[in-house]
């Protein structure tokens, strides 16, 4: 039986006064549950509650107060322009948001005051009750409210605990935003229920990990590359017992660069928002550069292939994945077999001994950039929207550091390369924009008129 989701919480124990730093900003646990406690009175019986998910101590206790009240959470980038964050707050159906700071918002605004003090004693929600509603993009069209359920929170911190003997000794070190999977449910959600420390740098750069002193990193490929290219701060993460990579495939020389410098294999992990984490090389078992581990506790794995061949679909069932696509039955419906296991778009292959290979994904129309995930379509609608662009294609190309970069092709009069780099970063997400953009005569297309994005020319 998994216990509730917010357990060790509660539990007393831990007085240390930083438990949780964010971005140099320290809170007790105490403090953070007095703070939650005052936010969970504030917004109890709300249907849905957004969260300006500022890397701040506030997003923490926003948080953690709406898993106390059992209001359904949903993370905003704190950088998202107008059409991202209303269609985030428009699609949730959330009636408040959470801030630490003063913005203008479509909803009434709540502000999040780390002095407040308010216990609270209600008993956890049901274990089957939505903990989050995470926006994550498809191929094409905005991005869709995934339901994440308390009890797939809480089973897969627990199989990420067993897999990576995370306790509450260790002190977690990571600078991920706290929006998504990786920084919030399992870098905030993480300590918490395992009652580890948590050191929030802010932002993740190396020489920030370096000065933490931790005992478990996180980061995203981009993050482990930015490492190894500064050795000094590398050399300081030798006395750190576990360097987990996820989000995006980790370089096969960034692995072993990791090791030479720091004498220790790094951690890879897979997984998505849908599913949360369902693969993982082990604390105490082999690290291969190129491989993700075996499943997680209660996680099922198969590969899709055709006849004959190794490598196809991963798909998946298990305790960890998600209620299905808010509002939208036809895209849950569609990221399913008959059967009843998670399609994840990703192609892989599963070695003899277990260990799976991720090999890519089915479509190219699905980009990571910098552990981003961004769809090609929602970047295309956000150009067409500027009265300049005619026609739109947008690829992930190769990149050294970000893994792929975003590359637009666009048929456009009269507007430059920075103007509609600007325009992409306002309306969406700072990280969606394109970090090049190319000018055509027309797009390429096929005899029926669709265009051919394989026909583009190199970015
Ligand atoms: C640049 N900037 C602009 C701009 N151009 N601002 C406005 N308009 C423009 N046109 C500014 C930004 O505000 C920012 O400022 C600065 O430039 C850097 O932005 P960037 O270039 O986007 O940052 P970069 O260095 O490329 O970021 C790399 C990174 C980041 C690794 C730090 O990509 C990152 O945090 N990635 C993590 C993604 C992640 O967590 N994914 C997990 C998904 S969950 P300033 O001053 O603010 O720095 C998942 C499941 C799983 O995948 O398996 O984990
Ligand atoms: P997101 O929904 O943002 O969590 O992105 C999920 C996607 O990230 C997956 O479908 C994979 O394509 C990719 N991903 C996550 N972890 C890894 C990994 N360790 N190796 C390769 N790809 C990964």
């Amino acid at each position: 039986m998994t216990a509730p989701l917010l357990t060790s919480l509660a539990a007393p124990g831990d007085d240390r006064p930083d438990a949780l730093s964010v971005g140099g900003r320290a809170l007790a646990r105490e403090e953070l549950l007095g703070a939650a406690g005052a936010v969970a009175a504030r917004i109890a019986g709300a249907p849905v509650v957004a969260v300006r998910a500022t890397a701040t101590p506030e997003t923490v206790v926003a948080v953690v107060g709406a898993l106390l009240a059992g209001v359904p959470v949903v993370p905003v980038p704190p950088d998202s322009g107008p059409a991202e964050r209303d269609h985030i707050l428009r699609d949730s159906g959330a009636t408040l948001l959470l801030t630490g700071e003063a913005v203008d918002a479509p909803v009434e605004t709540v502000p999040v005051d780390l002095t407040e003090r308010a216990a609270w004693t209600k008993p956890e929600p049901d274990p089957e009750s939505t903990a989050f509603i995470l926006y994550t993009s498809g191929t094409t069209g905005a991005p869709k409210g995934a339901l994440i359920s308390r009890r797939a929170v809480a089973a897969d911190l627990d199989g990420l605990a067993a897999a990576w003997a995370w306790t509450a000794e260790d002190t977690l070190v990571h600078g991920l935003p706290l929006f998504h999977v990786h920084g919030l449910v399992l870098g905030v959600l993480g300590p918490l229920r395992t009652g580890s420390r948590l050191v929030h740098t802010g932002k993740p750069t190396p020489a920030a990990y370096a000065a933490a002193g931790g005992s478990l990193y996180f980061g995203v490929p981009t993050v482990w590359n930015r490492v190894v290219q500064d050795p000094d701060s590398a050399r300081a993460l030798a006395s750190a017992r576990l360097l987990v990579s996820g989000s995006a495939p980790l370089p096969a020389p960034v692995f072993r660069e990791l090791e030479r410098l720091t004498g220790q294999r790094p951690i890879e992990r897979y997984g998505m928002t849908e599913s949360l984490i369902t693969l993982s090389t082990r604390a105490d078992g082999e690290r291969r550069p190129g491989y993700v581990g075996s499943p997680l506790s209660g996680i099922r794995t198969r590969i899709a292939a055709e006849e004959g061949a190794e490598i196809g679909e991963l798909q998946l069932t298990g305790p960890t994945l998600f209620d299905g696509y808010l509002n939208r039955p036809e895209a849950t419906a569609g990221s399913y077999t008959g059967d009843g296991w998670f399609r994840t778009g990703d192609i892989a292959a599963i070695d003899p001994d277990g260990f799976h290979r991720i090999v890519g994904r089915a479509s190219t129309d699905m980009i990571k950039s910098g552990g981003y995930r961004i769809g090609a379509g929602e970047v295309e609608n956000a150009l067409l929207d500027h009265p300049a662009v005619r026609e739109a294609a947008v690829v992930g190309a190769p990149h050294e550091d970000l893994g792929q970069e975003i590359v637009a092709y666009v048929v456009a009069d009269g507007i430059g390369e920075r103007d509609l780099i600007d325009f992409v970063a306002a309306q969406l997400s700072v990280h969606k924009r394109p970090r090049k953009v190319r000018f055509l005569e027309a797009l390429p297309r096929n005899a029926m008129g669709k265009p051919q994005k394989k026909l583009l020319p190199p970015a």
